[in-house]
């Protein structure tokens, strides 16, 4: 019953890193992307993406040769199935196009006795779907709806729970939520999970795990919604938001999160509107946290817009481009939104300081905007933008910004 072959479809954030962790438990991982680019680079002991000790892990089971990448699927006795699962049109309604591809693709390879584990985030019923998929593609093989615990191929939804910045740690660490189509699914995922998880694998059935995934950061961005919320009507009253959520933390039951420019990455913005396009009726609170939350970028560009009002042409220094503190992941980053909207608006000579990277990203340099030092953009801007609590920002001379005119938005100042 153990694995001797594990295949993980979609070789990106999450992806990856459970390749490499699961791989260098000594199980032999064939890794499949469709991006040629990314599979020279993993079989070559590099990575593609940005994770904390990721590439030493990589290097390691890239030579030892229990980590292979691919772009055709080959066979295995599981696929995890992690792929990009975004949301399209007005509705964000979810895009499955990836998770079907992912099904169309792995098919032709199945054989009986494997198991199939959905990692992608996803929407309710979107498992029942991988396997609907996966069925019309495979007559000849039997899957859970058709026969429950008997049937040749195993399906389950695993939701990844990892924190950027904190994958490796987590993916070992942190409880997992297995939810097979049968409790013959469950069982062989927990499995799998067991491999190389040391928190508990909890067992429910897909639609719940799906749910919970969702569940956990709707929760957050609500929570953030809150905070957000609270920070616009403390400007109106004029009292420190910062100062107020410490008091009200101290409360034994009150545990409000940190207001900010907005929430970005590729996870909580996104995963509450399943919900939301799944129960439009009901899912007031959860939407209305994401319409909060969006507009927040809106708000802060207001509040630059506002004070450079007072000079002739200011130079404004924004401080932070990634989409959360200490790391240089720019996408979905509400930071890079605003500094875009100001440069749109032609709001003063506008100077970054994003001390992860060292190059904009081509859409910022076609808008000839600059990336620089703290010290020089502190040594010229009149007006300072905080939009990412990055250690180097928090660890800086607060005397430094002393004769500016300060929009702090993460309170690090
Ligand atoms: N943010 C705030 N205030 C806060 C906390 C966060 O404004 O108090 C902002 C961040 O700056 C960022 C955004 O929210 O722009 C999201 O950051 P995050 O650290 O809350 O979350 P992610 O997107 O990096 O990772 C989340 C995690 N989910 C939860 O904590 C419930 C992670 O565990 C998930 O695995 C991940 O989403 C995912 O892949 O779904």
């Amino acid at each position: 019953m153990s694995f001797n072959t594990v295949s993980v479809i979609g070789l990106g954030y999450i992806g990856l890193p459970t390749a490499a962790v699961i791989a260098s438990r000594g199980i032999n991982v064939v890794g499949v992307d469709v991006n040629q680019k990314a599979v020279d680079t993993i079989n070559n002991g590099e990575i593609h993406i940005v994770e904390p000790d990721l590439d030493i892990v990589v290097r390691g089971v890239v030579s030892t040769g229990n980590l292979r990448a691919t772009t055709e699927p080959e066979p295995a006795d599981a696929f995890m199935v992690a792929v990009p699962t975004p949301f399209k049109g007005e509705n964000h309604e979810p895009d499955l196009s990836y998770i079907e591809s992912a099904a169309k693709a792995i098919a032709p390879v199945l054989e009986k006795g494997n198991l199939v584990v959905l990692e992608s985030t996803s929407p309710v019923g979107a498992t029942e779907k991988l396997s609907q998929w996966l069925a019309e593609a495979r007559p000849d093989l039997t899957f859970p709806q058709q026969k429950g615990d008997a049937a040749d191929i195993k399906v389950a939804h695993c939701p990844e729970r990892v924190l950027p910045g904190y994958v490796l740690q987590e993916l070992v660490s942190n409880d997992r939520v297995i939810g097979g189509m049968s409790s013959a699914c469950s069982e062989r995922a927990v499995e799998l999970y067991k491999t190389f998880v040391r928190g508990e694998c909890v067992i429910t059935n897909a639609r719940t795990a799906e749910m919970a995934k969702l569940t956990e950061n709707s929760f957050r961005d609500v929570n953030i919604a809150f905070a957000n919320e609270l920070s616009v009507i403390c400007d109106k009253l004029h009292i420190n938001v910062w100062e107020l959520i410490k008091l009200a933390n101290r409360h034994p039951r009150v545990n409000i999160l940190n207001p900010g420019p907005g929430v970005g990455g590729h996870c909580i913005a996104v995963d509450p509107w399943f919900i939301v396009n799944s129960c439009p009726e009901q899912a007031k609170i959860i939407e209305m946290a994401r319409l909060v939350n969006d507009y927040k970028p809106n708000y802060v560009v207001e509040q630059v817009t506002r004070a450079a009002d007072e000079f002739k042409r200011p130079v404004i220094a924004c401080l932070g481009l990634a989409f959360k503190a200490d790391i240089d992941d720019l996408r979905e980053s509400p930071a890079l939104q605003i500094v875009e909207q100001l440069v749109d608006d032609g709001i003063g000579e506008i100077i970054t300081v994003e001390p992860n990277i060292t190059e904009l990203p081509q859409s910022m340099l076609e808008k000839n905007i600059e990336l620089t030092s703290l010290e020089q953009a502190l040594d010229r801007a009149n007006i300072v933008v905080v939009l990412v609590d990055h250690r180097q920002f928090k660890t800086a001379d607060s005397s430094q910004f002393a004769a500016k005119v300060v929009i702090d938005t993460r309170g690090v100042i």
